[in-house]
């Protein structure tokens, strides 16, 4: 029988689509977008339009496989799911017994965003005493930044954006990473409104803006705060805002005035007319409205940058204006208590914590509490993390027991000891909520599993109940569960329960379209232009507008180097699907003509691109979409799709950005040649 069945698009992406899939003999067959979400309205992504067919993948993995052959040869064999879970229960117990259960360590993402089944394996590694880990990878620094100035919790929702008559879309790749909200924003320019794009590369959605403000990576700070100077020294101030709902104005006028657009077009490499124009134009517009996303505070100053971005509105009272604002996420995942599901006291007092960023060095062998016993699920750490080298020295170690729960036999999962085949979110019951959007959305499975694949909550209950975990959260089943994470959850949930979820559709929770209006929720309650929290922790209580750099080795690597997302990948996730690898073609990296002249390179040659902790080869692509010592590598390409068979991440470090624990990928030294 054929018939379209509600889902929801189960990745990392601020948009969470709502799908309709059309299953037929317990397979999925097509999907297309629901018509009827209220925020995606029925288009979706390249990328999900393939997922029949990566779910149903003929290289998807169906049974447990044990390894064979030596580490990484990708050699195995299939194993029952009984012989798999007793052998992963047994050597838990034996590394426990040895080296102390922090010696285990789980690393998992966001490969699904299901809060039940991205969740899955908390209380059973707390119960165990393992290692923690610190999920920071991705959005944490910006968070933490921005939350300085304005407070944590949900900034202004994409749709006040069409009311907008100035956008700026300041690092955020719209139209790769947030497409969805790119209506909006054309309602917007339908009635007058002008786009601008605050970006080092002339990448989709620049190219498709009235203005590009092609800077310096790492320049954010100093632009914003060059931007402040001119709203400032010009008056294009809301007095009466600045007085009632900010603090420190004074000593951020201090501030400012030691970034003249002359300093800042230094630093940052925009022209100094840029600058001032910019400035006035916000500070005469009448509702600006600023979408930012994680590019600017993937930097060692990244959280400075995005504070400092997120006091913009404030000096011209953009938040009492409808269509002004400024959204960095809005979602309704905080509304939600996951606490019964994370159980976080079973961890016992002192349990240390491996920030996953650093990755890498937690496996090195001398390190003061080694890991060895690694459980990777919904995360590709072989591709993803950065310092590839590092992780892949720590993952080929002989005496690291590694389990891997993955759909595909990935760069991580070739590792392995022990592959466990995970179930894909057709396959799952899970609860879903966006971070570019307030909706909430339950998933139920919606075809037959495929092969022996299994949830991961089914694994993570099962071993619970071989180790003898008793606990009553080991035994409730995902819909008890999402029912507890509803029950206990915030007031914004009202009206959504099981019995109105269950028919699969969107529910839109009750988080106001505008949340300034109802104040910040900084420890003052105001907009922090002067910031006591940061002062406590040793951090500049004013915005600072120092670059943010990587080591250039005394300028053996004189190149910046941006790694962002290219438009046919999840990260690392569609490089199965051989429609999306076909689309994205080779590898490449963006180099300005005079850099590439310089080094005898030609647009379309094969170059190495190199510094201490790495190299890759990737085709280069020469043209003024940079400055002139900028360059970027999109991806993320598994390294065996690259030409070298090394990706990106060969070149990124470990170091941790400023606060939030994040890590720098768009802040990079390196140098380039001609392949050999
Ligand atoms: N197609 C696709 N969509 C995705 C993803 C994907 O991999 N592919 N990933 C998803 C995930 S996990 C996330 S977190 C989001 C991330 O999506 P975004 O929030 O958009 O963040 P990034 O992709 O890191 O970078 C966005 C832009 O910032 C720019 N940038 C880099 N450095 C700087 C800088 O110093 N200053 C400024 N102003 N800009 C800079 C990059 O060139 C890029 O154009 O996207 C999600 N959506
Ligand atoms: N250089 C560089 N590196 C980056 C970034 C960057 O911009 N530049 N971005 C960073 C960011 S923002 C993030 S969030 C991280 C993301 O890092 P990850 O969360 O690790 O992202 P993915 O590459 O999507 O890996 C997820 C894995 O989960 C598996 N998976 C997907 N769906 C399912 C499922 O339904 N069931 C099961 N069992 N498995 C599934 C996929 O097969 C995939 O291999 O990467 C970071 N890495
Ligand atoms: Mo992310």
């Amino acid at each position: 029988m054929d018939s379209w069945l509600p889902s929801v698009c189960p990745f990392d992406c601020p948009d969470t689509c709502g799908l309709l899939v059309r299953v037929e003999g317990g397979k999925a067959t097509a999907v297309k977008g629901d018509p009827d979400h209220p925020f995606t309205k029925g288009f979706i992504c390249q990328k999900m339009a393939q997922y029949p067919a990566r779910v149903h993948h003929p290289h998807r993995l169906t049974s447990p496989l044990l390894r064979t052959g030596p580490k990484g040869s990708g050699q195995f064999k299939r194993v029952t799911w009984d012989e798999a879970l007793s052998l992963a229960a047994d050597k838990l117990g034996e590394t426990a017994d040895r080296y102390g259960p922090a010696s285990v360590l789980p690393y998992s993402y966001a490969g699904h965003m299901g809060h039940v089944q991205r969740n899955a394996g908390n209380a059973f590694f707390h119960r165990l005493g393992a290692s923690k880990l610190g999920r920071t990878i991705c959005s944490s620094t910006a968070s933490a930044g921005y939350a300085f100035s304005l407070g944590s919790g949900p900034g202004t929702d994409l749709s006040q954006s069409r009311q907008a008559d100035l956008i700026l879309v300041w690092g955020c790749n719209i139209l790769t990473t947030n497409l969805h909200a790119w209506p909006w924003f054309q309602e917007a320019k339908k009635r007058g409104a002008r786009l601008v794009v605050i970006d080092p590369y002339a990448n989709e959605t620049a190219r498709k803006a009235d203005t590009h403000i092609k800077l310096r990576p790492g320049t954010d700070a100093a632009l914003a705060l060059g931007l402040m100077q001119v709203i400032i020294s010009e008056d294009l101030l809301d007095r009466e805002f600045i007085q009632a709902h900010t603090l420190g104005f004074a000593e951020l006028k201090e501030r400012a005035a030691q970034y003249p657009p002359e300093r800042v077009a230094e630093i940052a490499g925009v022209p100094e007319e840029q600058i001032v124009e910019l400035g006035r134009a916000y500070g005469r517009a009448k509702a600006p409205y600023i979408r930012t996303g994680c590019g600017p505070a993937r930097q060692l100053k990244g959280g400075m940058a995005m504070r400092t971005i997120a006091l913009l509105p404030a000096l011209v009272g953009a938040f009492e204006r409808p269509g002004g604002g400024i959204l960095r996420s809005i979602g309704a995942g905080d509304c939600l208590d996951l606490s019964r599901l994370n159980a976080q006291e079973l961890s016992p007092e002192g349990t240390p914590t491996v920030n996953m960023v650093e990755l890498g060095s937690a496996l090195a062998l001398d390190t003061p509490r080694p890991i060895n016993l690694l459980w990777v699920y919904l995360s590709n750490p072989a591709v993803v993390a950065p310092d590839t080298s590092a992780v892949l020295r720590g993952l080929a170690r002989e005496d690291l027991f590694l389990v891997c729960q993955e759909m595909f036999l990935t760069e991580t999962a070739r590792w392995a000891d022990l592959v466990l085949p995970g179930a894909s979110s057709l396959e799952m019951t899970d609860l879903h909520t966006a971070y570019g959007h307030r909706c909430v959305q339950m998933a139920k499975p919606i075809i037959d599993p495929v092969g022996e694949c299994r949830s991961l909550w089914s694994v993570f209950r099962e071993m619970a109940g071989r180790l003898g975990f008793e606990e009553e959260v080991f035994t409730a089943d995902e819909e008890q569960h999402i029912a507890w994470m509803l029950e206990g959850g915030s007031p914004c949930l009202e009206g959504i329960t099981m019995q109105s979820l269950a028919q699969g559709r969107p529910l839109q929770a009750d988080i106001p379209a505008n949340p300034y209006s109802r104040g910040f929720l900084t420890p003052s309650g105001k907009v922090e232009f002067y910031s006591e929290a940061m002062a406590a922790l040793g951090l500049d209580p004013l915005p600072s507008g120092e670059p943010s750099r990587d080591d250039d080795h005394g300028g053996e690597y004189p190149l910046q180097l941006i790694t962002p997302p290219r438009k046919q990948f999840l990260n690392s996730t569609f490089n199965e699907v051989a429609t999306q690898r076909e689309r994205a073609g080779e590898a490449d990296l963006f180099l300005h003509p005079l850099d590439a002249a310089a080094r005898g390179i030609g647009d379309g040659g094969l170059v190495r691109v190199y510094n201490r902790r790495g190299e890759c080869l990737l085709r280069a692509k020469v043209s003024d979409a940079v400055l002139p010592g900028v360059t970027v590598a999109e991806g993320l390409y598994w390294g065996a799709h690259t030409p070298g068979g090394k990706g990106a991440n060969h070149l990124t470090s470990q170091a941790l950005a400023d606060v939030g624990g994040s890590s720098a990928f768009h802040c990079n030294q390196v140098e380039v040649a001609p392949a050999p």
